[in-house]
């Protein structure tokens, strides 16, 4: 391995090689703490040639590859595994806006660039990138593509296969994959570009991209509201999109459990209604500069929702300072939770209209199972996606923890049964990749592993995600 490690400092500069525990211990950990790998070199190149040069070096050495951005993915996808074999190559200073054109309504970066830089460079041009997470101050545009993040931005502008046009891809044997086209029309073969999103990696590593833009909208009009169920949230969902068509642009949800998270662990987050509710929706319409009466449909929206019983009260932005205090109450919910402690993480999705029935019974479920445990039930619901994540009965994390099987089972059994999906948005990473291949059929497995050898036939391109 010598060897290898000489060529890789020849590629990027020794000072980019890292091989200490001390130095390497950030790359090697995941969000969740749940995944805790080693690595045989953490390699952090400047450039699409530095890229190739390193996935070169490692090709010829049968040496295995775990591309990283920001290391906030949530299911163990983007660390090594156990073995002290593979090298973690971050994109992390790649960080070039290469090219911003607000007309044609397109931006071109380095794979490394962090979400809300790409959000600032749209802005700065008087234009949108309307992907939203709540990781967005440190997870890349390339970590974005290869997991196909989803966000609280889905329901207006779709998942991220629908915010890009092409690709700039260093595939497994260190050649360069040119596909930086920036055109909304190109029927000439396979779509490569979406071939790489949501690959987590196992294709190869992207190194730039261009995205779609579109036009700003600094207009808002924001709401908490208490919702008595799942059912009445959903079609709290119909009524708003009524009102307000194409303004829709957030519908989240979140039960009093995760509200409660928030409120113990988050400084400074108060509820900004008087009495408890079971369930409660963060909606926000949101329009260009010219789109007056975006409040007056919001309160016509709460207002019917009131009077038909989907809603028994609403706390609505004033300022912006109280529209980022309701947002705060949503996106501090995974952070929240994980301060309370062990967290069981389930991203399901099913069709809108058995969200609420299959909420309820797999409730009654996990409680048969592990008395006591409590759902943290929050998420996209406009996208028919929550997260169904669990914590333990108030001090009993070991109990979760030796129940984790079962309950996962119960859940991805019932998911798999509503014909729902048991990744919506996070993928599948280490965390469900066997469970992701056991929900799939023979045939859709078969055809992504023939992918997979075309593409990669030593396999070298982070073994163990995503497939088993
Ligand atoms: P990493 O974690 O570094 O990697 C994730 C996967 O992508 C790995 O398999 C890795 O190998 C691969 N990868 C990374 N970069 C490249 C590259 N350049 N080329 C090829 N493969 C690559 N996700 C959602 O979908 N919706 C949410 O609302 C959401 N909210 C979140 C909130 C919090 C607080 C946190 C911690 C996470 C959240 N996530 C969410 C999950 C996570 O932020 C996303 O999956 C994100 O897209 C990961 O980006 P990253 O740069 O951190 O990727
Ligand atoms: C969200 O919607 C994210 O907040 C994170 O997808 C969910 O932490 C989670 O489980
Ligand atoms: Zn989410």
């Amino acid at each position: 391995m010598t060897d290898l490690l000489d060529h890789l400092r020849t590629a990027v500069g020794a000072d980019q090689v890292l091989t200490d525990d001390a130095d390497t211990g950030a790359y090697v950990v995941d969000w969740t703490g749940v995944h805790a790998g080693r690595a045989l070199a953490v390699v952090r190149p400047g450039s699409t040639d530095e890229v190739a040069a390193v996935v070169t070096a490692c090709h010829e050495a049968g040496v295995a590859i775990v591309p990283q951005g920001g290391n906030t993915g949530l299911v163990g996808g983007g660390v090594p595994d156990g073995s002290g074999d593979q090298v973690v190559v971050s994109l992390g200073r790649m960080r070039r806006v290469r090219d911003v054109d607000p007309v044609a309504g397109t931006i071109t970066v380095d794979a490394g660039v962090v979400l809300a830089d790409v959000q600032a460079a749209a802005s700065d041009a008087g234009r949108l990138f309307p992907m939203s997470l709540g990781s967005e101050g440190s997870c890349t545009i390339g970590g974005n593509l290869a997991t196909n993040a989803g966000g609280t931005a889905v329901l207006r502008y779709g998942m991220t296969r629908e915010l890009v046009l092409g690709l700039e891809v260093v595939l497994p044997d260190g050649r360069v994959w040119d596909g930086l086209r920036a055109l909304r029309k190109d029927n000439t073969g396979y779509d490569l570009t979406q071939l790489f999103v949501g690959s987590e990696g196992t294709l190869g590593v992207i190194t730039g991209a261009v995205l779609r833009l579109f036009p700003a909208t600094p207009r808002h009009a924001t709401a908490w509201v208490a919702v008595p169920s799942v059912d009445a949230a959903v079609s709290l969902l119909g009524t708003a999109q009524q009102h307000a068509g194409a303004h829709l642009a957030t519908f989240e949800i979140a039960n009093r459990q995760a509200l409660d998270l928030v409120l113990a662990h988050l400084p400074g987050a108060s509820d900004p209604l008087a009495e408890p509710s079971e369930w409660y929706v963060l909606v926000e319409l949101a329009g260009a500069s010219s789109d007056g009466g975006l409040d007056d449909a919001l309160e016509a929206i709460l207002g019917s929702a009131v009077d038909e019983g989907l809603a028994t009260d609403a706390a609505i932005a004033g300022s912006p300072a109280q529209r980022s205090a309701l947002w705060a109450l949503r996106e501090g919910i995974s952070e929240a939770q994980k301060v309370e402690g062990a967290t069981l993480k389930h991203d399901v999705t099913l069709p809108i209209a058995d969200l609420a029935a299959w909420a309820t019974s797999i409730g009654a479920t996990l409680d048969r199972i592990l008395p006591g445990v409590r759902p943290v039930t929050y998420g996209h619901v406009g996208d028919g996606n929550l997260h169904y994540n669990l914590s333990a009965p108030v001090g009993l994390d070991d109990d979760l923890r030796a129940a984790a099987a079962d309950l996962t089972t119960a859940i991805y059994d019932s998911v798999a049964a509503g014909h729902g999906s048991i990744s919506a948005e996070h993928g599948l990473g280490r965390t469900k990749a066997v469970a992701g291949a056991s929900y799939k059929s023979g045939v859709e497995v078969d055809l992504m592993r023939a992918l997979k050898a075309a593409l990669d036939p030593a396999g070298l391109m982070n073994p163990g995600v995503l497939l088993p």
